[in-house]
């Protein structure tokens, strides 16, 4: 349910469920958080792009999917079990990842599927995708990370209006949101993508997953916490092979080679 392909220094992630617009199921939730493990542990790998084969990106959890489909009359079904062993895991795998990861968004982005993009560290959509919870119209809440990404994106008037109504929302206006970190025309994307996940490839790879554990960390943190904890990790990185070949490179006048992780 999902294809990966090597190209370079970067390992391409697509959703292959194309006639169910990559709706997740719990095989395909589990398949991507170990990808996600065995990628980012490969030293081969210095970077992830996730997007989606065919017009969506992914429509969040499949509701026909017997794990979640209702079953009325019969036996309640325990969502939870579903969140905690699947989605959750998935989840803290995208946030933990190893090596920096970029999503093309390149159609409908919902449910579930709109908090696997908002996971990822740089986030580039066609001028063809939309965005959509979609929850309030079954009856149930954002999940997968969605009440902590999207108002720390958007802001909480924003945000409490596409989960009270949800509508759906246009890149432009994701993108200006900033929800997205860029709109491209939609045959353009994945050159896009590729093109920012090869360069994020050739930077100092534990430095930008640092920088995103800080990011991250300075949301709960108050001003002084933040210096030090940044203060902390600089001095690790500065004991680091990059950061000397990042300096030896700049006074030589050459490009750098970077390999820690
Ligand atoms: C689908 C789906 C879908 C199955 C399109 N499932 N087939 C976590 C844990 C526990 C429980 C529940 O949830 C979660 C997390 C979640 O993600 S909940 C949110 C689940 N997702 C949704 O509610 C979105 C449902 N889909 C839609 O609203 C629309 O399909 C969107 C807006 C995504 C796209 O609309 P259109 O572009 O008009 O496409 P379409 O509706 O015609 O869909 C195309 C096909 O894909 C269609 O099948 P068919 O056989 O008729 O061609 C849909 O049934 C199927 N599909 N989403 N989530």
């Amino acid at each position: 349910q999902i294809l990966i392909e090597r190209e370079e220094n970067i390992a391409i992630l697509r959703l292959n469920r194309p006639q169910a617009l990559n709706a997740f199921t719990a095989d395909m939730l589990v398949q991507i958080r170990e990808a996600l493990d065995r990628l980012g542990a490969d030293v081969g790998v210095r970077a992830i792009l996730i997007t989606g084969e065919g017009r969506g990106f992914c429509a969040g959890q499949d509701l026909s999917d017997p794990f979640v489909a209702p079953n009325p009359g019969g036996k309640p079904k325990d969502i939870g079990h579903l969140i905690d062993h699947y989605y959750i895991p998935m989840a803290l795998a995208l946030r933990d990842c190893r090596v920096p990861t970029v999503c093309a968004v390149n159609g409908v982005a919902a449910g579930a599927g709109m908090s696997l993009a908002m996971g990822c560290d740089l986030v580039y959509a066609s001028d063809a995708a939309v965005f959509v919870l979609g929850f309030n119209k079954i009856g149930l809440i954002p999940d997968c990370g969605a009440t902590w990404l999207l108002p720390r994106l958007v802001g909480r008037a924003k945000a409490m209006e596409m989960a009270l109504l949800g509508d759906k929302l246009s890149a432009t206006d994701a993108e200006l949101l900033g929800l997205v970190a860029r709109t491209v025309q939609a045959e353009q994307l994945f050159g896009a993508a590729k093109a920012a996940a090869l360069r994020l490839a050739s930077l100092p790879t534990r430095a930008l997953v640092e920088t995103r554990r800080l990011f991250d960390a300075a949301q709960r943190s108050e001003f002084e916490p933040a210096l030090r904890a940044e203060s902390r990790a600089q001095s690790q990185l500065g004991f680091a092979h990059d950061y000397s070949e990042g300096v030896a490179a700049f006074m030589q006048k050459r490009p750098p080679q970077f390999d820690d992780r």
